[in-house]
């Protein structure tokens, strides 16, 4: 339904419910701009997207071949972060949704490979200019509908540059956000996935849903779980050859060079 722009979820609530979101939605918007809310977790993202763009850089360089295959982020509308909050049996008070919601900014960030994701996520618990708050690994734990994940939520400077060092660190303003790393199967699954079941909540598809597609989606993530296992299996026997096949060719280089 839309109420002054506010698209709520109907599905399974009473009336009641619909109205203290739609009060609170109203609430919102007279007392605060969209835009005020949004920025300073498009902000957070940025900052994240760059430091993630120089890892990019310096792993790619080091493996040559591409480390991260793609970085994108999205910020969560505040209708969309009352209806969260509603989703987690929370009252549906924005003030409470920076603290409640951990996603409210959300980097995702694509891999080719299973071991590239786990290696982002230590450099990322090293990094400096990002704190780790929780970690949830749905790839090793993937959720009911088999959506598979490493979940990431961070600290992160709402700026890269938060003043000079000292006083500056101090009023550096952090917020949370999400990074979700995958690899490009695991994306395809999810944004399919996204699209058909997570965000379409109508009780006649989810009827569907349950009795037809839930199943084959499932058997299908099992299914990119058992590629991306095989897919590093292989690039690790080409790596092993590759590098014999550069030993081979110094060795047979030298012994022509000795001839000489
Ligand atoms: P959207 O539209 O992507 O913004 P928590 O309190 O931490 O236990 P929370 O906050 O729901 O629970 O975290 P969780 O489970 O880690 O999910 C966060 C995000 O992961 C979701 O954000 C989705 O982007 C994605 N996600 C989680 N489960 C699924 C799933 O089954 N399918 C798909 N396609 N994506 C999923 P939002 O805000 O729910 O949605």
């Amino acid at each position: 339904m839309t109420a002054g722009g506010c698209t709520i979820m109907r599905t399974g609530r009473n009336q009641d419910i619909v109205s203290r979101v739609e009060e609170a939605y109203q609430e919102f918007l007279s007392r605060i701009g969209e835009d005020e809310f949004t920025e300073p977790y498009r902000k957070v993202c940025r900052s994240i997207r760059r430091e993630l763009e120089q890892i990019n850089e310096k792993y790619s360089r080091k493996l040559g071949r591409t480390f991260i295959s793609q970085i994108t982020y999205r910020i969560k509308t505040p209708e969309s972060c009352l209806n969260k909050l509603l989703k987690k049996n929370q009252a549906p008070d924005w003030e409470n949704a920076p603290q409640l919601l951990g996603d409210i900014a959300g980097v995702r960030v694509v891999c080719s490979f299973l071991d590239d994701m786990y290696k982002l996520a230590e450099i990322i618990s090293e990094s400096k200019t990002l704190e780790v708050v929780k970690v949830k690994d749905y790839v090793r734990n993937p959720k009911e509908s088999g959506y598979q994940s490493l979940h990431i939520i961070v600290l992160a400077p709402v700026e890269t540059v938060c003043g000079p060092a000292g006083a500056g660190r101090e009023a550096c303003v952090r917020k949370k956000a999400e990074i979700q790393i995958r690899t490009q199967a695991m994306n395809f699954w999810a944004s399919v996935e996204h699209h058909f079941v997570y965000k379409n909540e109508t009780e006649r598809f989810l009827e569907d849903y349950d009795n037809r597609f839930r199943k084959d989606l499932k058997e299908c993530a099992r299914t990119i779980y058992r590629i991306d296992r095989k897919m590093l299996r292989i690039r690790k026997k080409m790596e092993k050859a590759q590098r014999a096949g550069r030993r081979n060719g110094r060795k047979s280089a030298d012994k022509t060079a000795r001839k000489k």
